[in-house]
């Protein structure tokens, strides 16, 4: 009967932390990101962008120099930006040449890893070198993990509750 007391809660705790990761996994936020990308002989600032999937980008290009270009690998997007100018052209490799004017680029993004961008206007002996990288984590680590604490405290609560009440009917 001992062993019994001490399975039940243990039991309830799994249970709640159970439930606590499948609610946080669900418990997922997209957030709308404002980005400005400046590009320059050679490089791109920022060089790297972290963003988490589901996350909106509305992405903003500004080139300080010359002409450069600006291919995100994985997301079907090259775009050209003229220097010191607030909009750019850019247009969806798959569907070929047909490039539109715009101010910012709406993307988001579904799908985690890590992309690529880099220049696609030859802008100087460095061009091939001038790169960046787009990391998309998974949105649901922190959240499971903060739902499983949650869970754990259900259990524990619920373990406390048990030992109450298996007292007061004693
Ligand atoms: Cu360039």
């Amino acid at each position: 009967m001992k062993n019994k007391l001490i399975i039940i809660p243990i039991l309830l705790t799994l249970f709640g932390a159970s439930i606590g990761l499948l609610v946080g996994w669900s418990n997922i936020k997209p957030i709308k990101r404002d980005i400005t990308i400046k590009a320059r002989q050679y490089s791109y600032d920022p060089e790297k962008l972290e963003v988490n999937k589901g996350d909106t980008l509305i992405i903003k290009l500004v080139s300080l120099d010359v002409f450069h270009g600006f291919y995100l690998e994985g997301f079907d997007i090259d775009a050209e930006i003229q220097a010191n100018q607030k909009s750019f052209r850019f247009r969806h490799p798959s569907e070929g040449f047909n490039w539109k004017d715009t101010t910012e680029l709406f993307l988001v993004v579904n799908k985690t890893g890590k992309y690529r961008y880099r220049c696609s206007h030859t802008c100087g002996t460095m061009h091939p070198f001038m790169q960046g990288e787009l990391i998309v984590k998974p949105n649901n680590i922190l959240n499971s993990g903060i739902g499983g604490i949650i869970g754990f405290a259900l259990g524990m609560l619920l373990m406390i509750y048990r030992k109450f009440t298996n007292q007061g009917g004693k």
